[in-house]
């Protein structure tokens, strides 16, 4: 299989062979929704530039990730013009590789690409619950005439009738506030993470089914730490503190895909590209290694 010009990281030929590598990273540059500044596009492409200049080594699991082998997808990028059957496209495209057994890191793109790739997920792994991080809520039924805006992502992945898990929201309009109440949909609120205790976070966690696909939205973090996003929110996560939720995760649930979406690539901002390169790479490690948990 021919991978993307650009694979992830600077991996050996051997670690980057689809065959034997245990995860793959697929770039899906699609972006048709975005409302406020465009070029998440481009997000893909600059994540994985910015890969290469990643150290292997994980000073904190004490291993090369790369050794698991991470091959590289070429990009799924739809052709169909109307949107529903170009996201078809991307479930798809995901299809194949989660059959064959690998742990598949999507990368945006905007957060419409997460419902097909959700959908793709349970096809294959049947009941799954679904971790948000997220500044925004993300539960509109239709933004802007579209109901496969990037605004609509968790409403159409509640269409799918799958248990979700909502952290860092902070962002939402009065339509989805009235719907995580009635629906009593669980949210961990962007000004609950100063004060966010592991205890918590798992007694959520323990609410999902085992399995559980992970999407993670850059915007969850706070803007002064990545700033290059297509809609920025003042709050959010911090590194070491959303490092240590997802190594929780990864310890209690069995990931079975995620992605990392809407990054929108700035000039003299390469450090957000980055910082999503970096992302990618330790799910990868807490994905191979899953660490023992903190408490049993
Ligand atoms: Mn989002």
């Amino acid at each position: 299989m021919t991978g993307h010009p650009v694979p992830f990281a600077d991996l050996d030929p051997g670690e980057r062979d689809y065959s034997t590598a245990r995860s793959v990273i697929l770039p899906v540059p699609y972006e048709r929704t975005t409302c406020w500044e465009k070029g998440t596009r481009q997000g893909p492409d600059a994540i994985l530039r910015a890969s290469h200049h990643l150290e292997l080594w994980d000073d904190e699991l004490g291993l090369e990730i790369s050794s698991q082998g991470i091959a590289t997808l070429p990009d799924l990028d739809p052709r169909h013009e109307e949107q529903g059957e170009a996201l078809d496209e991307i479930r798809v495209g995901a299809l194949a590789p989660m059959r064959d057994g690998k742990f598949v890191v999507a990368l945006g793109g905007e957060h419409s690409i997460t419902p097909p790739l959700v959908a793709a997920a349970k096809e294959v792994h049947g009941e799954i619950g679904v971790l948000q991080f997220d500044a925004h809520a993300d539960l509109r039924d239709s933004y802007q005439g579209s109901p496969y805006s990037h605004g609509c992502a968790m409403r159409r992945i509640l269409d799918l009738e799958l248990p979700t898990l909502a952290v860092g929201i902070r962002s939402l309009s009065t339509p989805e506030a009235r719907l995580v109440r009635q629906r009593n949909l669980p949210v961990i609120w962007g000004r609950e993470l100063p004060g966010l205790t592991a205890e918590r976070f798992e007694a959520e966690l323990s609410e999902l089914p085992d399995r559980v696909y992970l999407t993670f939205d850059v915007d969850y973090f706070d803007p002064g730490f990545l700033p290059a996003t297509g809609t920025p929110v003042p709050g959010g996560g911090d590194w070491y503190s959303t490092l240590g939720l997802l190594r929780l995760l990864f310890a209690v649930k069995e990931v079975v895909a995620m992605d990392v979406v809407e990054v929108r690539p700035t000039p003299g901002l390469h450090a957000s590209e980055f910082i999503a390169a970096n992302l990618a790479y330790k799910c990868l490690g807490y994905s191979a290694t899953p660490p023992a948990p903190s408490r049993r």
